[in-house]
């Protein structure tokens, strides 16, 4: 909701205000969670940068955004009468509608008195002597807790490359991770986009139907799956609110937390024509389904090949200039190694007379100056340049933070060299501090909201445990820590993904030190140990 007001306004010089927990950020963690602690009767202050609930759905407005996760499976479980009232219009939700959605659960649970919003948090110190919580945000506000939770997302820190000349160019430049609220019109401009992952994917098709000129910035190509969007089918849409707890369950015992069809048998054990039937039923069905088509397309060069070859043939045929479609395709990565896009007709953009494709790999971005772009030999004249470059993802927003644990322990120097944490859920040093969905476990991997419920669930049990036991504080041991980055790291070698110089392993950031974040076990398995640390009276943690 552009423009919320909670009902708290707290002002610059008052004294820090007490809360049982204070919670950082009001995209759907930070939303359940505030909801869950209530339910528990504790007191909480939801603190968000933006004017209104939803992260990355708040700021990520440009055109063409959209969810690839089925808008019947992307949303809430934890409430019947949500799950059951909401109706969704798409099979994809677009951003537009993901946002009001949001906005309705705030509404329907009545969160926005407890959220300050346009208040970004800058620092948090913990307090040995009353272990404490000190939050301070930009608006000179102080904020006091025993627990503290990091709902701040895993994409939320936007990207900007560091281009020479970038702030001389006189045109308007915007980011897709920060589009600004109001309606942007490219009809008659020459546009530059540079980037292209799932956001420029996704934008590229929609400014090139506006734009007089659009020419298309890459750098590495990816792979991409049609998504073939819809509006929602009303028989589909009742069979889940039929059965919608059931399938709610099925979904959290799949590896994404999503239900779909996972194939159980190798690549390499089905025929040549039985495979490519069974790609091309999978392109006909739409979304990012084809990469969990076979059980080692993730784990086997020889099978991911089978698929990334299926779709560079598909390239072939959408894109007419077979020059560009060479540039289009994918050479250098294993296909899902990279994190898969989904798009509506983005191959098909590249057929357009207005569209240019500039390969950067041949020539790269030199300068930009006030009138547009040079790269390799060429000078591109631009209105407006779209950097649809990416996020420091899921330590990002967490490192913008000045974090302060025991002994003056700052989190951004513990972390330099990769993130340490216990379950992804805190990090030892820095007690009573507990993040949603963070480096160590399976986050992005994931249909985000089943994490973020089940994250969410197990702080709020875990804190009425300590409550139970009297505990001031709960921490992570760096023994039980250490051997929880060893168990990440050793569920990941296995794979293909280190293949791939994604965001995953912070490859696209500059000094970022590479390891691979997210926890690649799978939803299910990931749960269970986080249950049995819980049953086991948090082993792996000190209370005191
Ligand atoms: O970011 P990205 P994204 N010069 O990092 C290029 C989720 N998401 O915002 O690959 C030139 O994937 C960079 O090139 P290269 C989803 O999880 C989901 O697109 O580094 N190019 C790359 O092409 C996704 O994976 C949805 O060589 C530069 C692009 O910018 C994640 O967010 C929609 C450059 C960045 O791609 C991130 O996606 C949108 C430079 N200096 C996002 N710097 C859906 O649900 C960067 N690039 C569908």
């Amino acid at each position: 909701m552009a423009g919320a007001t909670s009902a708290r306004r707290v002002s610059g010089s008052a004294p820090a205000i007490s809360f049982d927990v204070i919670i950082v950020g009001a995209g759907f963690a930070g939303m359940y969670m505030l909801h869950r602690l209530r339910s528990l009767g504790l007191s909480a202050v939801v603190l968000e940068a933006a004017a209104g609930v939803g992260g990355t759905w708040f700021w990520n407005r440009y055109p063409g955004a959209r969810c690839d996760v089925e808008s019947m499976q992307y949303s809430y479980s934890f409430s019947e009468e949500l799950q059951q009232e909401w109706r969704w219009a798409e099979r994809y939700a677009s951003q537009p509608e993901i946002l009001a959605y949001a906005n309705y659960v705030a509404k329907k649970f009545n969160l926005l008195p407890d959220i300050e919003f346009d208040t970004r948090v800058i620092g948090a110190v913990y307090r040995e002597e009353d272990c404490r919580w000190l939050v301070s945000t930009d608006r000179g506000t102080q904020f006091r807790a025993k627990w503290c939770v990091m709902a701040t997302g895993c994409l939320s820190a936007a990207q900007t490359p560091n281009i020479r000349g970038l702030d001389t160019f006189k045109g308007r430049v915007y980011h897709t991770g920060n589009w600004p609220h109001e309606a942007v019109n490219f009809s008659g401009q020459t546009v530059g986009v540079i980037g292209t992952g799932s956001s420029g994917i996704q934008v590229i098709p929609e400014i090139a139907a506006q734009a007089k000129h659009l020419y298309v910035f890459q750098r590495t190509p990816n792979f991409s799956v049609p998504a073939r969007n819809r509006a929602m089918d009303s028989e589909y849409e009742r069979s889940w609110k039929k059965n919608y707890a059931e399938r709610r369950a099925m979904a959290r015992s799949m590896p994404a937390g999503i239900l779909c069809q996972v194939g159980a048998k190798s690549a390499l054990a089905a025929s040549p024509e039985e495979r490519n039937q069974e790609f091309e039923r999978r392109w006909a069905q739409g979304g990012t389904g084809l990469t969990v088509a076979y059980s080692d397309l993730l784990r086997d060069v020889e099978a991911n090949e089978t698929a990334a070859q299926f779709v560079r043939d598909k390239i072939r045929t959408v894109v007419e200039n077979p020059t560009v479609a060479e540039l289009l395709i994918p050479m250098d990565h294993p296909i899902g190694a990279k994190r898969i896009c989904s798009d509506t007709k983005y191959f098909e953009t590249f057929n357009r007379e207005n569209v240019t494709l500039v390969d950067l790999r041949a020539n790269p971005i030199r300068d930009m100056g006030s009138d547009g772009i040079t790269a390799g030999l060429d000078f591109f004249k631009l209105n407006s340049l779209v950097l649809a470059t990416g996020f420091d993802a899921i330590t990002g927003a967490l490192s913008k933070i000045d974090i302060v644990g025991r002994h003056g322990l700052s989190l951004r120097e513990k972390w330099r060299d990769g993130p340490n944490t216990f379950l992804g859920l805190m990090s030892s040093g820095f007690p009573n501090l507990f993040v949603v969905t963070g480096p160590g476990s399976p986050s992005v991997l994931t249909n985000v909201i089943v994490a973020i419920e089940d994250n969410v669930e197990w702080i709020a049990s875990c804190i009425v445990h300590l409550l139970k036991v009297d505990g001031e504080y709960i921490e992570a041991t760096s023994s039980a820590e250490e051997t929880w980055m060893e168990q990440v790291q050793k569920a990941v070698e296995g794979t293909l993904y280190p293949q791939a110089k994604s965001w995953y392993l912070g490859a696209n950031i500059a000094g970022k030190r590479a390891v691979f974040l997210p926890y690649v076990g799978g939803l299910p398995t990931y749960q269970r140990i986080c249950d049995e640390v819980a049953a086991m009276g948090y082993s792996g943690f000190k209370i005191g």
